[in-house]
């Protein structure tokens, strides 16, 4: 007989988060992962008494008050209210999309003469469905906002011509007529108190975790120890690539520790123009208004990805798209495995929808 009920592979939120509810309904976890540290993406390094997200910036937000209290039941979360800033060509504009930004970009000052700016800007372009994402950008903010604080950013961040890709990547951002500089809609949102480290270290409390342990090193002994499988790498490897690969962007991170409290006053610049070579500069100690002396900066570079890089952003174009399909129906075929995550669904997914996927599985398996 196995040893476990479930063999979780990834430490990441979603496996974590699997892990907690099936101890919790008296299943025996036990939790792999290939990294030596648990926790995925949002863990964090500590460098000069400073949370560094080392894997990105993560900023929690939901809309949902039990997932906000089921987070929240692990480490408390803080205030923090993601307000990034756009420098293009060594002007700054308020970000995500809204009345400072019209301000800044044309001196408007009412809604009206927003909304109007943009409707001059559009009104010769005849766009009625959107194809795509400089198509849906166009005809939500105009094309001064798109040349200036989208096309450069979004073509460095994905490596893609902007009328290559789908438009609900731009949907993700608020565009709106109110002076709110909060990048999210949502009604939660923060940072846990004392650093993700601890959200992890809750979920995983009294669960075995085996870390540097690579499941497609020792698949079959792995496989053995637990009736069932939890997968939340990369879908196209557990199959063992045999249709090609799904693509991604990767990131290549820049850390650097200055010796002053504060290096741009606040947590997220975004470099919009082309020829910056970095996304943007993240400056990790805003998150948690840190009072240290010293204070660590990150500039993001998007990169391509290639196989063995570290995969980042699922790229859901059509043909990567067509492959995910083939790669579903074979894991709709296995028995005993699930899968689940952003590498495992090829989703762009935010934390708390993760979380939220993770819950509904547990809930369905282990309540219904
Ligand atoms: N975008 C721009 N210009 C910008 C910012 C975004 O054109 O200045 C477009 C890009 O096409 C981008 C898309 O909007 O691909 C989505 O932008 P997001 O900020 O949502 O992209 P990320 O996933 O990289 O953002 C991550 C988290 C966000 C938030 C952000 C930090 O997913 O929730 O934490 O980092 O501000």
């Amino acid at each position: 007989m196995p040893d476990f009920d479930y063999l979780v592979i990834g430490a990441g939120l979603y496996g974590a988060v699997f892990a907690h509810e099936a101890t919790k309904h008296n299943k025996k976890c036990l939790v792999i992962d290939r990294r030596a540290h648990a926790g995925g993406n949002v863990w964090c390094d500590n460098k000069a008494g400073i949370n560094v997200h080392a894997y990105g910036a993560h900023i929690f937000h939901t809309n949902d008050k039990h997932l906000w209290e089921y987070v929240n039941s692990f480490v408390e979360f803080n205030r923090y209210t993601n307000s990034p800033l756009a420098n293009y060509k060594g002007e700054l504009y308020n970000l995500p999309f809204n009345m400072n930004t019209f301000y800044q970009l044309w001196k408007v000052k009412t809604p009206a003469e927003a909304q109007e700016k943009i409707q001059q800007q559009i009104a010769d372009l005849n766009i009625t469905h959107p194809q795509n994402l400089e198509e849906q950008a166009i005809s939500l903010v105009g094309k001064d906002v798109y040349e200036k604080l989208i096309k450069g950013y979004t073509e460095k961040q994905w490596g893609r011509d902007a009328r290559e890709l789908p438009a609900f990547i731009i949907k993700r951002l608020p565009v709106r007529f109110t002076y709110d500089n909060n990048y999210f809609n949502d009604k939660y949102q923060g940072i846990p108190i004392g650093g993700y480290n601890k959200l992890t270290e809750g979920l995983l409390k009294g669960i075995e975790v085996r870390l540097n342990t690579d499941f497609f090193k020792e698949r079959e002994a792995l496989s053995k120890l637990a009736k069932n499988i939890v997968f939340t790498g990369q879908l196209d490897e557990f199959f063992g690539f045999r249709f090609g690969h799904l693509e991604y962007r990767s990131l290549r991170f820049e850390h650097e520790t200055h010796d002053i409290p504060n290096y741009q006053g606040n947590a997220v610049v975004n470099y919009t123009e082309r020829n910056v070579p970095y996304t943007r500069i993240i400056e990790h100690k805003h998150f948690e208004f840190g009072q240290q002396p010293q204070t660590v900066i990150t500039r993001e570079y998007s990169t391509e990805w290639k196989p063995g890089d570290e995969p980042y952003y699922p790229v859901n174009d059509d043909k990567n798209m067509q492959l995910l399909k083939q790669y579903q129906q074979l894991a709709e075929a296995e028995e005993n495995v699930i899968f689940g995550g952003r590498l495992a669904e090829y989703r762009y997914y935010d934390m708390h929808q993760v979380i939220a996927s993770a819950l509904a599985k547990t809930k369905k398996l282990f309540t219904e």
